[in-house]
């Protein structure tokens, strides 16, 4: 049941959506190839839709979940049964909303256990321990999010990470909530941990204690033990913590949990608050707990040392199967652009007061009307166009130092474009970053499948020496990949689930700016490698047709050669929009003057100069 419920964080009440009236959300409790039916009533303000992250979904794309691209939204009143078909997956995965920003709120915990009969490939723990962490706004962040739409600006950050819904206690008004999870001395947990925030890249540690990484994205991972993880949104993370420590003289049997952003681009604004969680020992005395310090806020040498740790387990009962042939190579460019700014030139509150946009190939997606689901299946036109490319439209120093990209490269331009494969082809697909407006990490999450993440690197991909150093033997299975910072990531997969894929960035800002885009794969020939028929009672399209781009703006306005010294007073961006018009069916929230609920203003911008100010 989504529906609103009243919860208070940092000193601060508010009306959230919820399931349930619990944040955050139940958990499903789940064995591995079961099928799960979740019927969702939505007694909430807004449309919704909800997706089951990470989960295959085989030939059932219907139920997959986001918005416009295998559904409709589930309109105020309405409901959905949805069939949840679990197959290869065992360990930790989520359910979250897949529609605006509603996630923030909507999200819980999937928990496969191995098939009766079966176990885990690890000493079986005494308990588990969820770790759901994600982030808190004071403001309604949906609001936020209209507001950013209208100006082509940014959402403004959160005001706090959380770890199961808590800020903990050092921030004000969370002594009381702080989330404990209580221990014996001598047994050993299982922490399920989840990225289930919008924009942080995070790492996470427990004070006085070591985690010994055994799975991640329901996948087994050969076991490794470090004093903290890296954990991009999106991501889970299965981690043993033994607990080995009793009171003694230094210690009051009292340990925190921390979790903190690391920011890969530190010139875009971040949360940089430490969320925390207390660790109990059944014996722990009252006072202050241990704290675990981790690693510094940019400290991108200990994301990336962290990520090189993941192995697949690669056992007889979990095996590894890396394809070794390769049917179809893709070089997808990730970049944070602009696009002309519809209400008139320079007057949006993006960078150079253009509006903020978000690409791959330098195509930002653009949502359709109806979803790309049901027009692939009816065979209706229009909807989408198959052509999105195999390879960037320009070569160029994707990772150059900003100052030295043109500012032509900084526009982007909207389509709907997807990508059609034929049932079983092999692809791979290299994820290239760009500083077109600032060099970032980027969380590239895939619909559908997992898939083996066999290369990573700095700099721009070299397609003639980087695959020499893949990993074909053990490469982590996964269903989103941390690509970094002014880097790249290879992964592979066969495409053997027909139906309609989506693929976006999993920082929300990116994604809603149009780093996405979608695989189509095809039925096969067998009656099993076919889509299954259209089930009864999917939601009907609720939104007028758009036009693509507004005719006043369909050319880009003339580009201004560069200016010395400017783009670097330029902030890079942080959240926002494409102009999507407000849908029909979501009523604007009563008393919202959205721009006076900022938690703080963007940021200032120098003004359009004219073009007789440039310097010589
Ligand atoms: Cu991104």
């Amino acid at each position: 049941m989504i529906k609103e419920a009243n919860y208070t964080r940092l000193c601060h009440e508010k009306a959230i959506l919820t399931v349930n009236g619990q944040f955050p959300g139940p958990t499903i409790f789940a064995r591995k190839g079961d099928v799960v039916v979740v019927n969702v009533y939505n007694q909430g303000n807004k449309n919704i839709t909800i997706h089951w992250h990470g989960v295959d979904q085989p030939r059932n794309s219907w139920y997959d979940g986001p918005e416009y691209i295998t559904q409709c939204p589930i309109q105020p009143g309405a409901n959905l049964t949805y069939t949840i078909i679990l197959s290869e997956e065992e360990g930790t995965l989520w359910w979250h909303a897949h529609s605006d920003y509603d996630r923030t709120t909507i999200h819980g915990a999937i928990v496969i256990h191995p098939k009766l009969g079966t176990t885990f490939p690890f000493k079986k723990p005494h308990k588990e321990i969820p770790v759901i962490l994600s982030e808190w706004w004071n403001a309604d962040v949906n609001l936020l999010l209209e507001e950013a739409r209208r100006t082509g600006g940014e959402v403004s950050i959160s005001d706090a990470n959380t770890i199961n819904g808590q800020p903990g206690d050092l921030f004000p008004c969370s002594r009381e909530g702080t989330f404990k999870a209580s221990v014996k001395s001598g047994k050993t947990y299982l922490l399920r941990i989840i990225n289930a925030g919008l924009a942080n890249d995070l790492f996470f540690g427990v004070a006085g204690h070591r985690l010994t990484v055994v799975g991640t994205d329901a996948r087994y991972t050969k076991p490794f033990t470090v004093d903290h993880i890296f954990i991009s949104p999106g991501q889970t993370v299965d981690a043993l913590l033994e607990a080995d420590r009793t009171t003694d003289g230094s210690s009051n049997g009292r340990y925190y949990m921390v979790a903190r952003t690391f920011a890969s681009n530190t010139n875009i604004g971040f949360n940089n608050s430490t969320a925390t969680a207390i660790l109990e020992y059944a014996d722990a005395r009252a006072g202050t707990p241990d704290f675990r310090n981790l690693p510094a806020i940019n400290d991108l040498n200990a994301s990336l040392e962290y990520t090189a740790l993941l192995r697949s387990l690669g056992s007889n009962d979990h095996p590894v199967d890396v394809p070794t042939h390769v049917d179809e190579h893709m070089l997808i460019t990730l970049a944070v652009n602009v696009v002309p700014c519809e209400m008139g030139n320079g007057t949006c509150e993006g960078p150079e007061r253009h509006r903020l946009a978000a690409s791959l190939n330098n195509i930002s997606f653009h949502l359709p009307s109806v979803d790309i689901l049901d027009a692939y299946y009816g065979a209706v036109r229009g909807v989408y166009e198959a052509d999105f490319p195999n390879k960037p439209p320009f070569a160029f120093n994707f990772t150059d130092d900003i100052s030295n990209l043109p500012t032509e490269r900084w526009f982007t331009k909207r389509g709907t474009k997807v990508k059609v494969l034929e049932y079983g082809t092999v692809v791979e697909v290299v994820f290239q970053d760009t500083a077109i407006l600032g060099a970032e990490n980027h969380p590239m999450h895939l619909h559908g499948f997992a898939f083996y993440v066999v290369g990573r690197g700095i700099g721009n991909f070299n397609e003639t020496t980087d695959p020499a150093a893949y990993n074909l033997i053990d490469p982590p299975f996964q269903n989103t990949v941390t690509v970094p910072k002014a880097g790249w990531a290879a992964i592979r997969f066969r495409a053997a689930n027909p139906g309609v894929w989506f693929m976006h960035c999993h920082f929300e800002r990116h994604s809603e700016w149009g780093m996405d885009t979608v695989f189509i794969v095809k039925d096969g020939k067998a009656l099993q490698s076919k889509m299954m028929r259209r089930p009864p009672g999917m939601p009907r399209s609720v939104r007028p047709s758009l036009p693509l781009v507004p005719a006043a703006v369909s050319r880009p306005p003339p580009l201004r050669p560069p200016l010395p010294g400017r783009r670097q007073l330029s902030p890079p961006p942080v959240g926002s929009s494409p102009p999507r018009p407000s849908r029909p069916g979501r009523p604007s929230p009563p008393g919202s003057p959205a721009v006076t609920r900022l938690r703080r203003p963007p940021p200032s911008r120098p003004p359009v100069p004219s073009p007789v100010a440039h310097p010589p």
